[in-house]
């Protein structure tokens, strides 16, 4: 059997509730071969967890965590003042104020600790998957090809979204 490849991403959440937002991180990761793992802990519901965690990310081999949280989403800050690695935030829009009380709370850390914080919702949660693979893809030559070749399907994706309003418009249609 394959030796199973260490994780390089952890993908954190502070609740099962923002797994579904997450997904699109994970899928990214998927879809680049980076080995990554789903980890579930709570700043405010079990500290000592997200502590033991974030003390332990770099020891275990780990280059990039990618913090999603909702509410008063302090667990990224939490884990990138416990950690060296980078810490990418995403904001999940899990209460009446649309997500904006969790981008504030990832995004508004004093100088000293940074949470590279996205977009909230799905596309902040794409977003750090990318962002994490543009890291990785520093030291890695495939992983660099990978993302070169996806930056260009983007492109060709707008091209051919052009050439379908093109034919819309033409004057026989
Ligand atoms: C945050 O509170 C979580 O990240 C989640 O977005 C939000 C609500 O959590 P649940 O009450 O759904 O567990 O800590």
């Amino acid at each position: 059997m394959a030796k199973k490849k260490d994780v390089l991403v952890s993908v954190v959440m502070g609740s099962d509730s923002d797994l579904s937002v997450m997904m699109e991180a994970v899928n990214i990761l998927k879809a680049f071969n980076v080995p990554h793992e789903v980890y579930l802990t709570s700043a405010h519901r079990a500290p000592e967890r997200t502590t033991t965690f974030a003390k332990n990310a770099q020891k275990r081999g780990i280059e990039v965590i990618i913090v999603g949280a909702g509410a008063a989403a302090h667990l990224a800050g939490v884990i990138a003042a416990q950690t060296p690695l980078p810490v990418i935030g995403v904001p999940i829009d899990a209460t009446s104020l649309g997500g904006l009380d969790a981008l504030l709370s990832t995004l508004q850390m004093p100088g000293g600790i940074p949470v590279a914080t996205m977009t909230i919702g799905k596309a902040g949660a794409k977003n750090a998957g990318l962002l994490a693979v543009r890291i990785l893809a520093l030291q890695d030559k495939n992983l660099a090809k990978a993302l070169d070749v996806y930056i260009a399907n983007l492109a060709a994706g707008v091209e051919k979204k052009q050439e379908k309003i093109n034919d819309a418009l033409r004057p026989e249609n």
